[in-house]
């Protein structure tokens, strides 16, 4: 047992946690205390298995030794130096790096602090690249139902879960939104990229037919949507999506917050689907969840376009106090080391097929209505309670992490990422947590 006082509710009580629900935590919290490679000790001394990597982001595992010193040293060397005409090596040392490893000529990377300012941050991007080139009337952005990209008002607009968006007024004028891809009936069960589904980003020429091109600026989507519950893109719908941008002068930025940094084997989705986005939105796995980062990598010809439409001074009037951050900047390399030192990119892609036939294999169990996977990214969607929504997921979310599993749930789907460390063993142990937590619940 460990010497932590257990809390009650009033201690709890002044942190407004997010997409929480505030009371029902309170009432009977789950508390973690440290964490270690795969594995989170709770505050009453439980080992509990974490298959969602946190959020989506400690791909390395928790308090990878190298990144936890290199923190420490950053710490104790290098504080805060501002990012506006000043800068310290290390900031443009990740950025090098970052830029070797995104695929084609995104050679360019602006730092932001999360997935929300990254996304934020892009859609700003494209917005002055088409006004500096003279096509100031493309302002119109274009996302997907079912997308999500963060909390800001540009990722708010550009998303597509009706709860992130209803409260919130008319967001950004001018947005539209792509279907969705996600279809039972077609797809259920697919292992890695489904058959069905590829004339789906034709909708992209109806919204070019309906607004015109000339008011068009870029398309986000998520290569694999994560937190909308694992939309594995059908074949050569992501090829067809950039066809058809190419043709209409509309520039194309894949979200990779959640994709990015190993998830798929390796270092982006364009790399390991081979399509090449115009910018890609980065954040979590960039610094293996430790420091907060996000960051957008860019290429060539929109770099140009603000240099050479820019005769002296600032290209652009975007940035944050803490862009670039040396404690950051620090954790970024850090865990680029351990990602390529340790071939945890290569080691996610070798486990995938494995990780594929065990997740495949709760197709019979309770409540089960789909299991989809790509890399080491899975859903598995069950069937709601007739009459109450959400509650049997959240049920069998609450019995497994009893029996020693964390999951993270997106409505009625569990969203498995497991750290790119995991081996096998960890991988059994995910399947038997949430098989044996199904059978638990009505
Ligand atoms: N884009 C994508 C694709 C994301 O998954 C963001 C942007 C925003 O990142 P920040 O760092 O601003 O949170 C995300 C974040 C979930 C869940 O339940 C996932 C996210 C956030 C909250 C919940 O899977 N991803």
């Amino acid at each position: 047992m460990s010497n932590t006082p257990s809390p009650t509710r009033n201690s709890l009580e002044a942190y407004w946690m997010p997409f929480t629900a505030n009371r029902n935590f309170k009432d009977s919290p789950r508390l973690i205390e440290s964490a270690e490679g795969v594995f989170f000790k709770t505050t009453d001394g439980r080992q509990v298995l974490d298959s969602a990597s946190g959020l989506w982001c400690c791909n390395a595992g928790h308090c990878h030794p190298k990144i936890v010193e290199a923190i420490q040293q950053a710490a104790a060397g290098l504080d805060y130096v501002p990012p506006f005409q000043m800068g310290h090596p290390k900031s443009f040392e990740l950025a090098s790096r970052i830029a070797d490893m995104l695929p084609g000529d995104l050679n360019y990377v602006f730092f932001a602090n999360s997935g929300s300012e990254a996304v934020d941050s892009a859609l700003k991007i494209a917005l002055g690249y088409h006004n500096k080139r003279g096509e100031g009337s493309r302002t119109r952005l274009i996302g997907r139902s079912r997308g999500y990209h963060g909390t800001g008002f540009g990722g708010t607009s550009v998303g597509g879960m009706v709860n992130n968006r209803k409260n919130w007024g008319s967001l950004l004028p001018g947005t539209d939104h792509l279907p969705h891809t996600h279809n039972l009936d077609e797809n259920a069960f697919s292992r890695g990229q489904p058959a069905w589904g590829a004339h789906l980003a034709d909708a992209l020429e109806d919204l070019v037919a309906l607004h015109d091109a000339s008011t068009i600026a870029a398309v986000i989507v998520e290569p694999v949507a994560g937190s909308t519950g694992i939309l594995v893109p059908p074949q050569n719908y992501l090829e067809r999506l950039r066809e058809i941008c190419d043709r209409h002068g509309i520039l194309l930025i894949f979200d990779e917050v959640v994709t990015a940094f190993g998830r798929l084997g390796g270092g982006s989705a364009s790399e390991v689907l081979g399509v090449q986005p115009d910018m890609v939105c980065m954040a979590k796995g960039m610094t293996s969840g430790t420091v907060p980062m996000g960051g957008v990598g860019i290429r060539q010809h929109i770099y140009d376009t603000y240099m050479e439409t820019t005769p002296v001074g600032v290209e652009l009037f975007h940035g944050y106090t803490y862009s670039g951050h040396p404690l950051a900047s620090a954790a970024g390399l850090a865990a680029l080391d351990v990602y390529q030192g340790e071939g945890l990119y290569q080691r996610a892609a070798e486990l995938a097929s494995y990780f594929e036939d065990a997740m495949h294999s709760l197709k019979d169990a309770p409540h089960v209505i789909d299991v989809r996977n790509l890399g080491l990214m899975c859903g598995v969607e069950i069937a709601p309670r007739q009459g109450a929504p959400l509650t049997r997921a959240f049920d069998t979310f609450l019995a497994a992490y009893e029996g020693g599993v964390f999951f993270r749930i997106n409505g009625e789907v569990f969203a498995i990422a497991p750290p790119l460390t995991s081996d096998k063993s960890h991988i059994d142990q995910i399947v038997d947590g949430l098989r044996a937590a199904l059978e638990k619940v009505d």
